[in-house]
């Protein structure tokens, strides 16, 4: 059966990762900028040694850096486990500078043996079409871009990448062999471009997608191509346009963004009423990104209920009751997840 709801989707194939790469980032993300070229961490003197009744110290840190011959700076936070390390850890590319957040229960993921490096977004881009300040205004001339630079996703996930150079400075206390990347919406979008396009990402968690995300384009309900284009054209390169209401002419389709995280691994989150971001078609692109991973996507040959997790594969499914949102629930079955394939 799922076979056949594939075969409607007229999927074009998978193919090599570089390829894949290429164009993830010519049609849709657009070109990740080149790394920094100079680049210091300060972990700020406003240390909280008693995070989370001592369990847990959090460290401010600013990462400073020249990019495209400019200087460009943003600051996240480092909660890490107060007991010896190595820890595993998650990179949570975050709506707000919060800690804890509502998307983020840092003393249960503590708790969990868990460390979590959080970032604001606004505070590396701002979520609009002004390009010319924060990041992209370091790297774009008057803020106008060309079709294949990058858009705030893009630009986003950069700074993920420049978290992880950070967690790669403290071995003794972060295990980067169990590093996830996350986030929800909008920013787990950006989750699964990260983990695409940097291998050092053990794990990739992308929790409510949808559109341009975990979603195929092809077939999908709810939100689509024309409808995020319109509203936030700004997220994508600007050959993405050239796919609206047009998506059969894409030369490759989202089951390609979760591949290009194989052979580590992803997990991919649904809310069941999250009918905007299409919870089938989220499912139906881990079964076609499945051939990629190691003994594919272990599942049932149907669409799944409204609670289910698929948790066993290296690309994995989960789906939970209720509205678009970073839940509880979505966590602990990223910690399964994660203690399952490490
Ligand atoms: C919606 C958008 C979705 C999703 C969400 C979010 O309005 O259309 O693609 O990303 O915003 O980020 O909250």
């Amino acid at each position: 059966m799922l076979s056949a709801l594939l075969e409607e989707r007229n999927l074009p194939p998978l193919r090599p990762r570089a390829e894949m790469l290429e164009l993830l980032q010519t049609e849709i993300y657009g070109r990740l900028p080149a790394a920094p070229e100079a680049m210091e961490f300060t972990v700020e003197p406003d240390v909280i040694w008693r995070f989370c009744a001592g369990k847990a110290v959090c460290d401010r840190v600013t990462a400073r850096m020249v990019v495209n011959g400019k200087p460009f700076e943003f600051p996240f936070l480092a909660t890490i486990p107060t007991v010896p390390g190595p820890h595993p850890f998650f990179i949570h590319i975050n709506f707000r500078p919060d800690n804890p957040d509502r998307y983020m229960p840092t003393e249960e993921l503590i708790d969990a043996g868990f460390a979590v490096l959080s970032f604001c977004y606004n505070d590396v881009s701002s979520d609009n079409g002004d390009f010319t300040d924060g990041l992209a205004g370091v790297l774009f001339e008057n803020g106008a871009r060309g079709p294949e630079d990058p858009g705030k996703i893009a630009l986003w996930a950069w700074a993920a990448h420049r978290v992880m150079d950070y967690a790669e400075t403290l071995t003794d206390r972060l295990d980067c062999t169990r590093s996830a990347v996350c986030g929800h919406s909008r920013l787990a979008k950006t989750a699964l471009f990260t983990a695409a396009t940097d291998t050092r990402f053990a794990f990739a968690y992308s929790n409510d997608s949808g559109c341009s995300g975990a979603a195929l384009a092809r077939g999908k309900t709810g939100e689509s191509i024309r409808d995020i284009c319109e509203r936030f054209p700004f997220w994508f390169c600007e050959n993405y346009k050239k796919y609206v209401d047009n998506e059969a002419a894409m030369p490759l389709d989202h089951h390609a963004l979760l591949a290009a995280i194989a052979p580590r691994c992803v997990l991919v989150g649904s809310a069941s009423e999250d009918a905007w971001a299409d919870p089938d078609s989220e499912f139906l692109c881990c079964c076609a990104a499945a051939p990629a991973f190691d003994g594919g996507f272990p599942c049932p040959d149907r669409l799944p209920g409204d609670n289910v997790a698929f948790l066993d594969g290296r690309i994995g499914y989960h789906r939970r009751p209720g509205l678009h949102y970073f839940s509880r629930l979505d966590w602990q079955r990223l910690i399964e997840f994660i203690r399952l394939h490490s």
